[in-house]
This record gives C-alpha cells, structure tokens and sequence, in this order.
C-alpha cells in the first residue's frame, strides 16, 4: 500500500499559466470526445510542462503541429513534456470518454440518460490533461454538440454566446465563462431536462436569469428551491454587500451524485436531495436542509469562486467561510438559537469523534493522500467555528472590515488561510498571530475551569486552564487564543452585572482572550454567590470542564439568558445520569434513581419555552457523543445506559409529556393539518416537540408490554393486545396525517423499533405508497437500516434486493449503510455480524465508486477505543480490506491511518 503522500511545506507556484482555455465536448454515444485548445504562457524558468489526466489520449498538437510520441511522456496520470516553447504557445488535445461507464461520479458521468460533471477536486483530469490544481486560472469558453432530440439542453459555466444547428439532428452551444476560473469550477451538463426559470433583480438593478433544471416530473417540486435562491441572494446583498456578478444562474438536480451539491461558476449541480420539495414529500427538516445548501452554494460565489484557494490544504479558506456564511444565512432567517445548537451538537458528534481518532487533522491539514477524504467535519464544521471566532472577537462591523479588506486584496486570485487572517487583522489593527495555531493544531482544546467568589474584594475569579490533546500528527501543542464568552447568574437565576477589569464599566456578559496555558481571570463588583455561565454561544470549539452541582446545573437549565447554555446545561445533566447508568450496567449494579434530573426535566417541561427549543431540550446527548475521551467501550452498554435513562424519564414523566404531546398536536390541527401543508419555522418548531415527546411516550408503552410479558401467558397475551391496539392507533392516525411528511416519518420513527408485525405492516405500506419517489425511498432505507429489531440485519439485507435499492446510487448506499453504521446496537452486535456486513461493502463498492466507500470505511475510525473484543473483530475486517487488489487509494488511506 505504498502511498504518495502530498505536503503543504512542498507548496510550489505553478510554471505555466493557462491564458485561455477553450472546450469542445462533441457528445456521440457512447463516447465524447473532448477537444481542449489551451493558450499556454511559460514563467521563464524552463520547467517541463506537466498535464494531469487519464483519459484515452487521441491526439497532441503544439502550435498545430502534432506531437510525436518521443515529444512527450505519459505515466501515472500526468503527462510531460519536457521542452515547449519559450513563449507562449498553444497546446492542442483531444480526449475520448465513456460518460456512461463512469460510475465513481468524478469527471463526465452519465445518468439516466443525461451527462454530468464533477470536477472538485481533481476530476478535471478525467477530461482532459490539464495543470489540475486551483492556483491555476484560466478564462474558459465550452462549446457542446450533440444530437438535437437526446439532448436538447447543453449548459456549461457564464453566458450562452451562441448556438446553432447541424445536420443530422445535432446542435451545438457555446458558452463563455468571463471570469478566470481554476480546473475544479468547470461544469458541463447535456441532457433532456425541464427548466423552472425566475429571475432576481439585484440591488443595482442588474437582472440576473434564474434557471433550474430537473425532469418534467420533478417540476413541481422545485419552486421552493427557487425562492431560497432568491432569499440567498438577497441575504448576501443586505449583510455582506456581495452582488451577483453574471446574467444568469443555473442549477441543475441529479439523482447520481457524491455530495449535497458543488458551486460550479454559474452552473451549480446538485443532488436532488437538496433542490426538490413539496409539501407531500418532504419535510421540515428537508425544506431547511434546501434552505441552507441553495444558500452555501450561492455564497460560494464569492468566497470559494471569486477568491479561491492555493492549494487543496487551504480547502477551509472557502468552506469554513462559506459555511459559516451559511449558517448565519439560516439563523438570521429563523430560530437562531436552535439552528445555533443544531450547528453544535452536529460538530461535537461527528468533528470531536474525527479530532480524537485515527483522522484527526487540523483545520488546514499538513499532508494527504487522497484529497477527497479531506472534505472532513473539521475542514468544514470546525473552519466554521474558527471563522466564527474572528467574528466573536472582532464583532460583526470588524468581521466586516476584514471580509472587505480580503476581496480588496484577493478577487480574481488563488489564496492561503493566513492570507484571510491577515486581512482579519490588518482592516482591524489587531494582531492575530497566535490565533494561526487554529488552522495547524490539531485535536480538541479542553478547557478546566474553577471559579472562586472572594467577599473581601467583591470579586469572582474565573482560572481557565487550556489543554490542546496529542494527535497522530503531533504531540506537543502551542496554547491557543481562544475566546470564551461568559455571563454570571445569581442564585434566583438573574443576570449579575460585573466589570471584565478594575476600571471596565460593568457589564452582563464579556469575552475572555484566553491566550495562555493557564490563566486567571478577576471580574470585579460581584458581591453574591454566583454560577457562571461559561462558552456563552458555543463561543469556541472547545471541551469545557467546570466543577458545577447538580443544582447549578438545574438553575442553568430553568434561567441560563444565553440558549446554548442553557441547553448545555440540560446536556451535562443527562450525559452525568448516562455515565451513572453505566457505571452501574458495568459493575451489574441496580440502576441510580436520577432524581434531580427528572426534578429539573419536570420544571422544564411546564415553562413556556419556544417550542422548536424545548424539543431541542428534550434530545439527551447522541449515543456517539458520550464516548468522547472513553476508551475500551463497549458500544453496547452505553446504548443501554442511554436507553435506560430515556425509559426513566419517560416513566416519570408521562403525564407532562402526554400533556406536551396533544398540546402540540392541536397547535398543528389549529394551525394547518386541514389546509395544505406547508413549511414554516414556527409550526416546525411545534411539529419538531410533538415528534420529541413521541419518543419518549412509547417507551412507556413499550415497556409496559414487556414488564407484563414477565406474566401469566394470558395476561401477558391481553396485554400484546392493549400494544397492537395502540400500533393500530398510530395506523390510523398515520392515514390521516399522510398529507405531511413531518408526521409520517415523526410516526415512523416513534414505531420504528417495535418488535410488532404492525411495525413491518406500517413500513411496508410507506414504501409501496412512495415506490416512485427516489427521495421518500431513501428514508424508507433509513428507517429500515436505523431500527433496533432483532432482525434488522436481515432486513438489511433483504433491502440490498429491493428493487427501489440500488448500491450504485450514493443517497441509496449512504441511506441504508450509513444508517446502519450508526445503529450501535446492530453495527456493534458482540458476534462481529454488522462489522463483517459492513466491510463486505466496503469492497463492493470501493471497485466502482472509491469516494462512497470511504465514507463508508470511516465507521471503523473507533476501532482503537474500542474494548479488546471488538477490536479484533474490527482489526479483522480491515485486514480484509487492506489485502484486496485493486484497492482504491481512498480506501487505503483511511484504513491504513485507522490500523497504523
Ligand atoms: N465544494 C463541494 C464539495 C466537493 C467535494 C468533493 N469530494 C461542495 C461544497 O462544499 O459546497
Ligand atoms: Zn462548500
């Protein structure tokens, strides 16, 4: 598995630029083949020219003359050729593909009969030979010809120049692309596709064409995509004074796709998942997942297209910006707060788990071997946070200087990271040299807290001790600047005014520059006792460590002014009665009571909170979330711990979440269950409690009817009557819900485990009724691989052979194998079954789509924390992986990092 491993420290500027690029895709089933004209400008220093590719090479000509085969070299995908001209020159190239055998989805692909591209990172190079890298800028022009009839729409990046026909029913476009652009932002698309067209009238005036294009089906699920691209474009104006810089923006939807969606200039291409809706088929959370992905790839305009990036490690210079842009896009559009902790629990699920295993990297990483396994959490979740820290301490106006300091400096270039912080700290006269440690070090920060209240002086001090864990990559760490937000509350819960210094006026909350190991901070005028509210907003993507009671925690929870605290205060709380629940499966002692949990659930329940943040209050900490910082897990216990203190607190706590249950559901009735559905934050927020205290309220259920299966055969008979009663109840209060997805799968979801034939009944039912539509289907496969029936397994299985399923396809490979990789139970059964199960398609997939599959692998990153037992089963089937022929290096780099 001897690997080539790329470097940041061997970053080289690029020896040839790419003046014009001219394309010519003539598109005859099944081949294409690819005419690319390039003006070439050598900087004087005598270097070969180096083309990376691996399509069929057809034919070279320099300055028009063809190239003899002793001109050139070609191996390991890159073509040399070792002396050209020393002035500029052009280099002729033709190509030849088979779009439809392609079926890792890189490069030209065929689907469905239409062709597609994807080029970021490096798919350009399965186009044609090209210096594939994005400091390498080129002005583009794409002309396309194909048959009239099979494909009557030819779209590629900018403006529609000119078109015409041909004989024998074929036609050609050429479009022109005004801005430099690098490799990884070409976009072609030819097919038989409908267009959804609108327009927007920016704020100068300038009328800019929208157009979307899916099947004729598909039409009517596009108009809410449409209107969140008007609502982005909008959104960029107002609050980053970014306007549209063509006269046309495009979006097409693709069934067959790796990712959400990619930012090509002025052709987006996107996976349908996040461009079709309707109110029949999609839900709340689908309707914002829209919302947020039209918007991030919008704002890519500018921070990604217009100003993009080195090199590949700076991959976070365009993506933690453009997601944080896009997480302030959804939060300034609706329910903040919540979006805000959705944000948070995302990136402490899956980025801590990513920062403390065999992956973990910084934010710019310092090495790879395959860059498509980098487009990781902490690239994007984590460059989020970083970004976000510059705004937390610079403010929203310094941010704002600074974000217009750096397209001052960089529109039209290809930049670095430390680029974006010097425009941070140049437009705001502060110096934010400590803070590049963000993008170098690795691994969680955790911070220790102790706070002391001193009556003689009236001041409260805050000690923060930082401490950045060892990586893989290194060992010692720098301490960092981090920002730390913080508020103080007296014991009745209200907000206690303090001064940050001696001399400060006194405030209610401040940020702290925590830039040292371990530092003390003395806040003055505070003359009571307090408890502090630490990491206000989730100021810094940090593990925080306070010594608080149970009943600090409580007084949090029920008054904490800060959401995020609040909420984090609820989270410590459950995570404390999960780590009790286990301490207690693992020494096969009884289980503790949780009595001051439940006695601060309770109080939460009864006080008027906005409904889509009660929900968000009511969701303990994810199964994957608790084992941060464990080692030797037993997944299985802790899945038990967590369930346990689930079913205790349902049991308690029934009669108030009934009470919740049917006070949400008359909200909705009152509101809109007879009229149309459609999505709209508060309801979602009302629809997203009712889902929540679902949850919980079949517990009870459940559990009712097993303590009772204890019983008489009769009793325990009447009983399994009494539940298939209630199932019945859920069928029929299904059939009237069916025309709104939220309730469907809320329903689904809430009956998803029950070992009932009616589960199956329910399941069955859902998927015959939605056997057309892809989307639904995918969560037909996610509901299918997420139960935890002892036999889900098979139905796993079963599944593989449905005939909606089809392993080729991402959504349904991610759908029913990605569900299942985080079903603990199932994934962790003892016997090793969901780890073998799981490798075998690892294989499976790797030989035709080598990105999908190593997603896929990386549910093995556990293996090392893993108890010994299940360590070796996992090691077992990666050694399986690693002796396979032909291994992909996706692959390959994952599992060698996980068994290095
Ligand atoms: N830039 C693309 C992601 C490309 C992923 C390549 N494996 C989408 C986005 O982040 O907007
Ligand atoms: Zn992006």
């Amino acid at each position: 598995m001897a690997q080539t491993v790329h470097y940041l420290k061997d970053y080289q500027a690029p020896d040839f630029k790419i003046l014009q690029t001219d394309l010519r895709f003539d598109v005859a089933d099944p081949h294409t083949t690819v005419h690319a004209r390039l003006l070439i400008a050598p900087q004087q220093n005598g270097a070969p020219l180096v083309l990376n590719g691996s399509a069929e090479l057809c034919s070279l000509k320099l300055d028009g003359e063809p190239l003899p085969e002793s001109a050139y070299r070609l191996a390991d995908d890159t073509l040399v050729i070792p002396h050209t001209p020393s002035e500029s020159f052009v280099l002729e190239i033709e190509t030849r593909l088979l779009p439809y055998d392609n079926k890792s989805l890189m490069g030209l692909y065929g689907s469905s009969g239409n062709l597609y591209t994807q080029c970021e990172p490096e798919g350009f190079r399965k186009i044609t030979y090209y210096p594939d890298r994005p400091d390498v800028m080129s002005k583009f022009t794409t002309t396309i010809i194909a048959d009239k009839k099979r494909y009557p729409v030819l779209l590629s990046n900018g403006n529609k120049v000119d078109s015409g026909d041909l004989e024998g029913g074929r036609h050609w476009v050429k479009w022109l692309d005004p801005f430099a652009k690098p490799s990884y932002l070409f976009a072609l698309v030819a097919g038989n596709l409908a267009a959804t067209r609108d327009t927007f009238t920016t704020q100068s005036g300038k009328n800019v064409a929208i157009e979307f294009y899916t099947s004729e089906a598909d039409k009517a699920k596009v108009p809410f995509a449409v209107q969140s691209l008007k609502n982005a474009m909008q959104w960029d104006e107002t609050r980053f004074g970014l306007e549209y810089d063509l006269d046309i923006y495009m979006v097409v939807a693709v069934g067959d796709f790796n990712m959400g969606a990619m930012e090509n200039k002025g052709l987006n291409i996107f996976n349908t998942k996040y461009v079709l809706a309707d109110s029949r088929t999609a839900t709340d959370a689908d309707f914002e997942g829209i919302e947020s992905v039209i918007g991030h790839e919008y704002f890519h305009n500018y921070t990604g297209n217009r100003v993009t990036c080195r090199d590949w490690f700076q991959l976070s210079l365009k993506e933690g910006l453009t997601v944080f842009r896009d997480q302030e896009f959804s939060g300034d559009r609706a329910s903040r707060a919540v979006r805000r902790i959705e944000n948070v629990s995302l990136l402490r699920q899956l980025q801590f788990a990513e920062d403390a295993g065999p992956m973990a990297h910084p934010v710019r990483p310092a090495s790879y071997e395959e860059m498509n396994n980098f487009y990781t959490m902490t690239v994007y979740e984590k460059g989020a946070e970083v970004v976000r820290m510059y705004h937390t301490m610079l403010g929203e106006a310094g941010f704002q200087k600074g974000m217009q300091l750096y397209f001052k400096r960089h529109d039209g270039r290809a930049v670095t990271c430390d680029d974006f912080r010097a425009a941070m700290a140049d437009a705001n006269e502060t110096d934010l040299s400590q803070f590049a440690l963000w993008y170098s070090q690795a691994g969680t920060p955790v911070l220790d807290i102790t706070g002391r209240l001193n009556a003689a002086d009236n001041t409260f001090t805050l000690n923060i001790k930082q401490t950045i864990p060892a990586t893989p990559d290194m060992a010692e760490k720098q301490p960092m600047l981090i920002p730390v937000k913080i508020g103080l509350l007296n014991q009745q819960g209200e907000a206690v005014a303090f001064g940050p210094s001696e001399s400060a006026e006194v405030q209610t909350e401040a940020v702290l520059l925590l830039n040292q190991a371990e530092q003390q901070f003395v806040l003055h005028g505070v003359n009571e006792a307090v408890v502090p509210s630490l990491l206000r907003g989730f100021s810094a993507p940090v593990q925080l460590n306070y010594p608080y009671s149970d009943a600090d925690l409580s007084l949090l929870l029920a008054h904490d002014s800060d959401p995020f605290a609040r909420w984090e205060a609820g989270q410590t709380l459950y995570r404390r009665a999960i780590s009790a629940n286990l301490a207690a499966i693992e020494a096969g002692a009884p289980l503790p009571e949780h009595s001051g949990l439940i006695h601060a659930f309770k109080h939460m329940l009864k006080q008027e909170i906005d409904p889509a943040f009660k929900a968000m209050l009511l969701r303990a900490p994810a199964t994957a979330e608790l084992w941060e910082g464990a080692d030797n897990i037993n997944p299985l216990h802790y899945h038990e711990a967590r369930e346990a203190l689930l079913d205790a607190i349902a049991k308690a706590c029934l009669e108030n979440l009934v009470y919740i249950r049917t006070w949400a559901l008359a909200q909705e009735e009152a509101s809109g269950l007879a009229a149309p559905y459609e999505y709209h934050p508060g309801l979602a927020g009302v629809r997203a409690l009712l889902a929540a205290t679902r949850l919980y309220t079949i517990r009870e259920e459940r559990h009712g009817m097993m303590e009772m299966a204890a019983y008489s055969g009769e009793q325990a008979a009447s009983h399994e009557k009494t539940v298939c009663a209630r199932l019945q109840d859920y069928i029929t209060r299904y059939e009237q819900l069916t025309p709104n997805m939220t309730h469907e799968m809320s329903v689904l979801n809430t009956v998803n485990h029950l070992e009932e034939s009616g589960r199956n009944h329910l399941l069955n039912q859902f998927a015959e009724r939605y056997a057309d539509d892809a989307l639904v289907m995918d969560k037909y496969f996610i509901l299918i691989g997420a139960s935890h029936r002892a036999d889900t397994l098979e139905q796993v299985q079963s599944a593989l052979h449905h005939p909606k399923f089809n392993l080729e396809n991402p959504n349904k490979a991610r759908a029913l194998l990605g569900s299942f990789t985080r079903n603990v139970p199932h994934f962790h059964a003892e016997n090793g079954s969901g780890y073998a199960f799981i490798a075998e398609k690892v294989m499976q997939i790797d030989a035709f789509n080598p990105q999908v599959a190593a997603r896929l692998v990386q549910a093995f990153n556990l293996c090392h924390k893993l108890e010994p037992k299940r360590r070796a089963l996992v090691k077992m089937q990666l050694e399986r992986i690693a002796g396979m022929d032909n291994l992909s290096k996706d692959v390959a780099e994952i599992v060698g990092k996980i068994l290095a």
